[in-house]
């Protein structure tokens, strides 16, 4: 039987396990990012294994989220992860070089590796060939110290591409396109690979953009095949020696395909507050817009900057617009720059910021008060923007465009003719902004540079034969990692402050939380389908073991927020019957006996003593994750001599 590109590269890289979808697998990780938001825990963890130097082919540091630094807290978590870089044996990319995954496609991403990232759309890098997946701050931080990276292998999708783009209608658009078929949800358990004629007709950028976006999908991650485009981009890059060829076997077997003619589409939009509440721009026409932001790691290259230059050109925007462009990274900018392009968009009368996450994580730009806000960016959850009634869209930078300089949401075929965009032989390459370690010599003597705000990470303790705790929280379907431990200006800089942090913790659906699971002690949440979408910050776990979460109950979860909370050593449980659910309700006093024996059997029973019922729940954990649960967490276990 032939192979999916995915599966030739975790048969190449395949440590354990077996590679039948639904099996637990270990693979060896080549290459692996952080950024600074999630970074601050991941090198605390890493500094406690032990492990002199880290031991992959490469890892990078990245600064790009905590960029503003209205305070100490962001610029000396910025100090402490340059010492760890210098002396542990990693690139560090300083704050203005760029967003990690822009970076890391340009720079240092190679087809057929395998890259794993503190970051959730980490697959950023599957628009080069590479298997890039978003994982906990703790996977990553083993994976550098040499230890193995254990997902679920994964199904095989296909999405068969046909025809051609049409002026106006972009990457972004088919992005947006596959979450209206498949749903935020419609992901879990698989790898998409984009295949057929139509991928010939999509440039790198175009790639990486559909890449980036399928992470919404809550798929593991999502690939390209490495062929003639991807060879080009490389030799622009001055890396055409990284190239190598890649594709799927001609019968590979697929669990699903899904066929989208590109010359049919046309431009979408996500409308408040979930990704996949995907319309087309055209069913919205004339919905005034107050803001609009073009970037982030979805739609900041090159490619999207000079369509965006272009069709600002000799235009202003609207007055009672105001437009963001964060390029996605010094080289982006740079290149702009030298070609008059920047020129064009600063005099349209856009607000240029720097190259970094900036307005997509609420660092700064947020709308007013139940302001409109069209945005090139991947996720549109509640309150994410840092103003709780925004009402924040998904667009293509085209769509953003139009809507800047009409005032209102408009089909951008009415711009006109496209104009056609050059992408150069050549990018412009500058790496001085890339700092590399120190020698294995001279890091012995090298100190790590600490801040006050840098608190400990909460203590987890071993797995006990009961809990008996009270139902502290049930929230609904699809609760986001925003939800769970929000974001934005105001919170960021306290990720390496856990203490701080749980104040916030559920803040968007219950201000109470934070207190009430507190003064419970210990405490189970109950959540609907999908808990634990989005992020990868593991930050949603380790706040709620901060505060006494012991287990979580849903319907089902988010693959790298179940293993974030297995790490943590909190139990992800799920219903039996998802109808069961509906019979709980907030404050139960709630009770889980015989758990070892339980999670042996794949089957435990919950007891509701406020209402006398008993409710069946299942677990399918691998020897590994019963391991971890029982030590009290991924660390412990690490502790125990398991790297
Ligand atoms: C995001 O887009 O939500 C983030 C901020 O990049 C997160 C990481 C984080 O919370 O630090 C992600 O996607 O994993
Ligand atoms: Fe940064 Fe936004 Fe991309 Fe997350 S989604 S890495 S916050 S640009």
């Amino acid at each position: 039987m032939g192979l999916t590109i995915a599966q030739k590269i975790i048969k190449e890289h395949l440590i354990s396990g077996d590679m039948a979808a639904g099996s637990e697998i270990a693979l060896r990780i080549d290459q692996t990012l952080t950024q600074d938001a999630t970074g601050t825990m991941a090198y605390l963890e890493f500094e406690t294994m032990g492990v002199p130097r880290v031991r992959t082919e490469l890892s990078v540091a990245y600064i790009d989220h905590n960029t503003l630094q209205s305070g100490f807290e962001n610029a000396d978590d910025h100090r402490f992860i340059q010492s760890m870089a210098k002396k542990y044996g990693l690139q560090f990319s300083r704050p203005g070089n760029g967003i990690c995954h822009q970076v890391h496609l340009e720079r240092f991403g190679k087809p057929g590796k395998t890259l794993i990232g503190s970051d959730s759309h980490t697959p950023t890098g599957g628009g080069i060939g590479m298997l890039a997946m978003g994982a906990g701050g703790l996977d990553v931080a083993v994976a550098m110290g040499g230890g193995a990276y254990y997902i679920t292998m994964p199904k095989m999708y296909k999405v068969n591409l046909t025809g051609k783009l049409r002026d106006f209608v972009t990457a972004k658009d088919v992005s947006l396109e596959i979450l209206r078929i498949l749903s935020v949800k419609g992901g879990v358990g698989a790898i998409i690979e984009w295949g057929g004629e139509g991928v010939k007709t999509l440039s790198v950028p175009e790639r990486a953009t559909i890449t980036n976006m399928g992470t919404e999908l809550g798929a593991t991650t999502s690939i390209f095949p490495s062929d003639e485009v991807t060879k080009a981009f490389l030799e622009a890059e001055g890396r055409g020696e990284d190239y190598i060829e890649l594709s799927s076997d001609a019968d590979a077997v697929y669990d699903k395909i899904i066929d989208i003619d590109l010359s049919a589409l046309k431009p979408m939009i996500a409308c408040p507050h979930s990704p996949d509440n995907v319309v087309t721009v055209e069913s919205l026409k004339g919905t005034k817009v107050n803001q609009v932001c073009i970037g982030s790691c979805t739609n900041s290259s090159l490619f999207d900057m000079l369509k965006v230059a272009a069709l600002l050109k000799g235009k202003t925007i609207r007055p009672e617009v105001s437009l963001s462009i964060s390029p996605g990274s010094k080289q982006v900018l740079a290149m702009l720059a030298d070609c008059g392009a920047l020129s064009d968009i600063l005099a349209s009368g856009a607000r240029v910021l720097e190259c970094a996450c900036g307005p997509c994580i609420g660092m700064g730009f947020s709308p007013n008060s139940g302001g409109v806000s069209l945005r090139t960016f991947n996720r549109n959850f509640e309150g994410r923007s840092g103003t709780a009634d925004g009402q924040v869209y998904l667009v293509s930078p085209e769509t953003a465009v139009a809507a800047a300089l009409t005032g209102e949401i408009t089909d951008p075929v009415l711009l006109g003719s496209m104009p056609e965009i050059k992408m150069p032989e050549k990018f412009k390459i500058d790496d001085s902004a890339v700092i590399p370690p120190a020698s294995p010599e001279d890091a012995d003597r090298l100190p790590i540079l600490r801040g006050p705000n840098i608190k400990p990470f909460p203590d987890s303790k071993p797995l006990e034969d009961s809990l008996a705790a009270p139902l502290v929280l049930k929230v609904g379907d699809n609760i986001t990692t925003d939800h769970i431990m929000p974001a934005g200006a105001k919170i960021l800089p306290y990720r390496s402050n856990i203490p701080h942090l749980s104040q916030y913790c559920f803040a968007v659906c219950d201000e109470t939380f934070s207190e009430r699971a507190k003064a419970a002690g210990e405490s189970i949440i109950i959540g609907g389908n999908n808990y634990g979408q989005g992020s990868s910050r593991e930050h949603a776990a380790l706040v709620p073991l901060y505060l006494g979460v012991r287990a979580v109950i849903a319907k089902s979860f988010a693959r790298i927020h179940a293993a974030n909370l297995i790490n943590a050593g909190i139990v992800p449980l799920t219903f039996a019957d998802p109808d069961d659910y509906d019979k709980l309700a907030q404050g139960d006093a709630l009770r889980i006996d015989d758990i070892y024996a339980g999670l042996d059997s794949g089957s435990l029973t919950l007891k509701d003593s406020s209402s006398d019922i008993e409710i069946k729940l299942s677990c399918s954990f691998t020897d590994r994750q019963k391991a971890i649960l029982k030590a009290g967490g991924l660390l412990k276990y690490v502790g125990q001599g398991n790297l």
